[in-house]
Parts: C-alpha cells; structure tokens; sequence
C-alpha cells in the first residue's frame, strides 16, 4: 500500500494500548507497550484522537496524537515567553511570522508576554523530555486546539521546532500568495531531535556559476527540511568564484569559464565579491546554516593555474609563477569538458603557497563557521606522489589551523604520510560499502582519529541520473552516471545507514551526512532543484530520523513515500521546481477561493487551485478523468457541474505546473454561497475543497 495509511478506527485505540502506534502514519509511539490505560496514551490523550496522519520529512523522534485540530486564526500572536532568552525566541518568532504571514495575510505580531488562546507559543527552555545529547537542537512541539507551543533548550531547535510546525499546516501554507485556509493544524505532541549535527547539502558554482540571490533561495529551500551545512565548491578546474585581494586574475581569468560549449556560449561563467560571500554567509547563519567553504586542492584547480601562471608582474608572487603548475599540460590549457584528474599545483613552489595563504586568509576571515574544506580529492600520483600529495595537505592544514579553523577535505586527505588534526573531518565519497576496495580511505581516516562525514555517491550524490523509466521526462542531458549507471533516484537516497555503511566507521566517528550538487551538468537553479528535489529529502531524512530499516520492501520507506507525496504541493505551493519521480506515490492537494458574481448573479472564473506532481493532464479543457484530471463543481444552491481546467504539463526539466480549477455558473436567488470543487487524478484519492461565492 503506498498511499493513505490511515488506521481503521478499530485498530486505532488497539494500536494504542499496546503502545505500537500513536500517530498513525507510523510515528513512533513515544510510550512503552503496556504502561498507558486502555484508550489512553502516556500523558493521557485519547485513543479516539489518534487517527492523525503527520506527513512531516524529515521523520520526528516521537509523536503522540492528540484531540482536536490547531487552528492559526487572524488574531493569533507569535509570543515569546519573558525573561533572559527572550531575543532568541523573538527573532525565531519573527522567521515564524515571515513564514506564514504571506499565505495567511495575517499580521501575526511578535510580543513577549502572557499567551492568549490562538497564539503560537515560542520558549527557550528545558521541555525535561530531552535527553543530554538531544539539547542542541531538540524540540518538543505541542499542538492542542487552543494552542501551539515549542519548547528547545536552544535557538537552533527552536528553529527546527518551526520547521516542523510549518509542515502540521496545510500545504498551501507556503504560498507567496494570500489562500483562504483555513490553517490548521493536528493536535499532536511531538519530542524530536536530529542523528546528527551536520546535515548538508553540497553545491558547487565553480562548474556552473550561481549568483548569490539564487543560492539564498537554495538555502531557504534546504532549511525546510533541517539541513544546517551549507558546503560551498567555489573553485574546480572550470571556474574560481571569489574575489581575492591581491590575485585579480583569479576571477579576471578564472571565473570566466564553466563546463560546456567553449566554456561560455552556455554560461557566461561569473564571481562573486567577498561582500556578496558574507551576505550569503550571513542569510545562511539566519537560517541556522553554517557555510563550509571550499577551494579544492592541489587538484581541481585548472582555473587557478591559468590565472596565475602567467601572472608575472604580481609582487606577491615570490618567484616564477611558472612553477605551480604541476599539470599534465605544460603550458596549462583550459579544459571546459567535464575531464577531471590532469590538474595539480606544485607543493614546492614558494607561488603556490603565496596563493593559497591569500585565498585561506581571506576566506578563513569572511566566514564565522568552524571549518575550512581544502578538497584534496583525485589526484592521480603521475601527476604528484603520494609523499608530494602529502606535503601538499599537510603545509595546507598548517595554513588553515593557524587560522583556527577545523580541516574538512574529500577522505582522500586521510592517506599515507597526511597528519591532519584529531578531529579533523573527512568526507567519504566512494560509493563502495562494507570492506570493499575503496572503502579504506573511511578507516585511515578513523585510524587518525578524524570525523566522518558520510556522502556516499550512490546514494547522496545529487547530480547523479534518475532511473528512467517509460514514464519519466528525464532529459538525457542532465547528470552523470558514474556513481549510478542505472540511475539514483529516491529509493538510493533513503536505503542506506551513515552509522554501518563502512565497516569500522561508526556512528562514534560519524558526524553527519551531506547530499552533494555537483555542477557540470547543472546550468541554472531551476535544474539544480531538479535534481535536488525529493532526492535531498530522503537524505535529511537519513541525516536526522532514528536508524530504521530503509529497504524499498520496509514500512519505513512505504511510509517516507507517503509523507514524501505530500511535499509535493508543499514544493509546488512554494514554487520550488522538483522531479515528479515516479516511485514517489504522488497525491492531490486542493485549495479553494472566494469569488463575487457579477450584478446578474454569474460566476464564470478560478474557484481552485490543484496540486497533482507527475499527472499530466490535457488542459485547457473541461476536466475528463480520462484525459488526466477530472473535476466537479457543486455550487452550493443544489446544482454541480463538470469544471475547466488550465496549467503547464511537464516539460524537460520542469515539473507540471498548480492546476487551476475553473467553472461557469449563475446563481437564482442572492445571497453566500458555499460549494465544493472535488478533483480526481489518476488513482489518487480525489481530494475536495470548499469555495465561497458572494452575491450582494
Ligand atoms: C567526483 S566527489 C568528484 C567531483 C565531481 C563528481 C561528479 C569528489 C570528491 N570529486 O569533482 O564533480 O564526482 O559526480
């Protein structure tokens, strides 16, 4: 079954008293079996409540239903409780407010005082139901019918306890565009805290150039889903991406290519200054996301060569700058194919250092987080050998300590003759498992008493195809394949364990998890949430639900499907463009409108809006479920009709457009009016919604 997993009501109070399940949908009961009273769950919420089904990604801790429904109402407040965290709580309030102000058209003040009914509650405290290792970011999360609180020990769980709390609304929640609602919200308690601190999306501008303002949409999009490290490839061969002081020909030169036709008739390449780094840095911060920059080194780095080797006239550059290049070409040319391995500068030129000394000051400086990524990864010893690669990575680590930042590169940098800092984190990329060839450079790291962040390309790597099938628009331009020749889509991203994936790497090494966008086929942010959506939700998932058995046969999986079809509309409502993969059971989601008839009593207009991922439909015609969706209009004075409906399908790499729901009908007497659009796709439910018509 993969859609609705409703408990018949029957099983629902069984369920209950023997403590398996609380929240149908199947969150986790946080009660033990056979402690609660019949009908009655640990803090005593009623059985018959329990029919509640969360679809929030990525999967809380614990959930317990509760009675009643939330309802977020005109009046409602966003209050803080008073005393000395209350700044903390009121900027989170105020992102709170941000997010549902637009949907809603409420004002939603943010105060500090006493809450009334209808007010969201937000404090920083001890919920007491947190355990140690959980206080960072956990939350508990309390929805009743006269109120909904959050409770986290700290801010960055406060914010988590927000994101949760948008995903209990409805879908259309996050509308740039006033909706009608109503907004409410389940009654549930939920207690919830992330498997690991650093959950992180990777993306790489250095293959194709994003400006600023596009990444900070990525980063409000990721934030959605509690992703808090932002990891930034800003330099590869094809492109360096920041302004460094000192080096103009950095981005004179090295930003003007990108992977693709002569490097420039597909994208003009681009930089940006290092105000534009900070600004992003700081709305990343805002988001509670940590930047982790990187400069890849001493390989990836074709674009810094030719800047640099011919910068002669420089006076920081010590001696000939000839000598950093360490290349198989000599001269360097520009390679803009998506060939990676034949670049490399030379660890002995006094040039080379002069260069990354500028570029790790100057990035070290701009950016508040705790790590630095030097890269390090694929470079082949024909170009350097192991003790020069060595030398390298380690004089680089010298660099980046004494800027007192933590080392982060590719878990090549754990090899032979490296001595990066215990603590340092290496981030493991084979897609080889277990003990495999390849997956040694995941113990040397261990062995060296680094961190492990675990991005496994199987099943983390974002640029990676998606299974085609015959149903799925993938163009064949989009992605690579290395990782995944028959595809990677949603079901590799969710099967796998962090805490088992290597052998002798566990969860005692591993602090995280990260979903990697690499760029060579990417030329827009449009594609780029292509490919990172479902995809990336399934790795948040990864990132901070419990372990769980994530088989493609498990409950688990059925059950992350089915929460994971209802971000669709949450995506679409958001306008944020997604694969409507088609292993995701997608499901309808409908809103309705208030509209005036004309002096004759006439409506003749929009009355809904649907959302229905992946179903194409024959539009601009009346609704036929035979032609992809079909839809039903009753008027609300006795009669019905078969509506119209209009939208975009998909196309390449866009998914279909919010269908819109449209019908013609004259009304008999004056008066309000309450009718019904009710749309039905595929073998989806058909989904209802309600729609006022004003005759004055
Ligand atoms: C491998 S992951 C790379 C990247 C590529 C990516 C493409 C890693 C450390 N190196 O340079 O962009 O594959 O999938």
């Amino acid at each position: 079954m993969q859609r609705s997993l409703f408990l018949p009501a029957t099983l629902v109070s069984t369920a209950l008293v023997m403590g398996a399940v609380t929240a149908a949908g199947g969150m986790t009961a946080s009660a033990a079996p056979g402690r609660t009273a019949p009908g009655l769950t640990a803090d005593g919420r009623t059985a018959a409540a329990a029919a509640v089904s969360l679809s929030v990604v990525p999967k809380p801790a614990s959930a317990t239903a509760g009675s009643g429904r939330f309802t977020l109402t005109r009046g409602a407040r966003i209050v803080a409780a008073p005393g000395a965290q209350a700044s903390a709580e009121l900027s989170v309030a105020a992102d709170l407010a941000a997010y549902l102000r637009p949907a809603t058209g409420y004002r939603l003040p943010t105060v500090t005082g006493t809450p009334r009914p209808g007010d969201v509650v937000l404090k920083i405290g001890d919920p007491g139901t947190l355990r140690a290792g959980q206080q960072a970011e956990g939350y508990q999360l309390d929805t009743t019918a006269s109120s909904a609180t959050i409770e986290a020990p700290a801010a960055h769980g406060l914010y988590d306890g927000i994101q949760t709390f948008r995903q209990l609304l409805p879908a259309w929640i996050s509308s740039p565009a006033v909706l009608p609602g109503p907004w409410t919200a389940p009654a549930v308690r939920i207690t919830d805290y992330p498997r690991y601190g650093y959950r992180g999306v990777l993306l790489d501008i250095a293959r194709h150039y994003e400006s600023p303002s596009a990444v900070e949409k990525l980063i409000s999009q990721v934030a959605a889903y509690k992703i808090d490290v932002f990891h930034l490839h800003l330099s590869d061969d094809q492109g360096f991406r920041l302004a460094i002081n000192g080096f103009p020909r950095l981005t004179s030169i090295g930003s003007t290519g990108s992977v693709g036709t002569g490097g420039r008739l597909v994208d003009p390449g681009g930089f940006w200054t290092q105000a534009q780094y900070r600004a992003v840095v700081a709305d990343a911060a805002a988001h509670f996301i940590t930047v982790v920059p990187e400069v890849d080194s001493p390989g990836h780095n074709n674009a810094i060569i030719m800047s640099e080797y011919g910068d002669t006239r420089n006076p920081a550059l010590p001696a000939s700058p000839h000598g950093i290049n360490c290349s198989q070409n000599n001269p360097p040319r520009w390679d803009y194919t998506e060939d990676v391995g034949y670049s490399a500068l030379c660890p002995g030129s006094p040039d080379t250092w002069a260069i990354m000394r500028a570029i790790i000051g100057q990035l070290t400086a701009a950016t508040p987080g705790p790590y630095y990524d030097l890269g390090g990864d694929e470079v082949p010893a024909s170009l350097l050998s192991a003790s020069r690669y060595a030398a390298f990575i380690n004089r680089e680590t010298g660099i980046v300590t004494g800027h007192h930042k933590t080392v982060m590169g590719w878990a090549d940098i754990a090899g032979q003759g490296t001595r990066p800092p215990a603590g340092s984190v290496a981030e493991y990329w084979q897609p080889a498992a277990g003990s495999a060839p390849g997956t040694e450079t995941g113990r040397e790291a261990v062995a060296k008493h680094m961190k492990i962040v675990m991005a496994p390309a199987n099943h983390t790597y974002l640029d990676q195809k998606y299974v085609v099938t015959a149903q799925s628009s993938v163009p064949p331009s989009l992605g690579m394949n290395w990782a995944c020749p028959q595809g990677c889509d949603t079901d590799s991203a969710y099967d796998w364990d962090p805490g088992t994936f290597v052998s002798g790497v566990t969860d005692r090494n591993v602090i995280g998890v990260e979903g990697d966008m690499w760029g060579e086929t990417v030329p827009n942010l449009s594609d780029v949430d292509y490919m990172v959506f479902p995809r990336l939700l399934a790795v948040a998932e990864v990132a901070w639900s419990p372990p769980a058995r994530r088989t493609a046969a498990s409950p688990a999986y059925r059950d992350f499907l089915r929460r994971l079809a209802a971000q669709g509309a949450r995506l679409q409502a958001g306008r944020v463009n997604f694969y409507p993969s088609t292993e995701v059971p997608w499901s309808l989601d409908i809103t309705g409108t208030t509209v005036t008839a004309s002096a004759r009593g006439q409506v003749d207009g929009p009355l809904a809006t649907l959302s229905a991922p992946g179903f194409p439909a024959s539009t601009l015609t009346m609704c036929d479920p035979s032609l992809g969706i079909g839809c039903t209009i009753n008027w609300g004075d006795g009669s019905s009709t078969t509506g119209d409906v209009t939208g975009t399908n998909a196309t390449g790499t866009h998914v279909n457009s919010l269908y819109v729901i449209f019908g013609q009908h004259t009304y008999a007497h004056r008066g309000t009016y309450h009718g019904t659009v009710t749309a039905s796709a595929g073998s989806a439910a058909p989904v209802s919604a309600g729609f006022t018509v004003r005759w004055p």
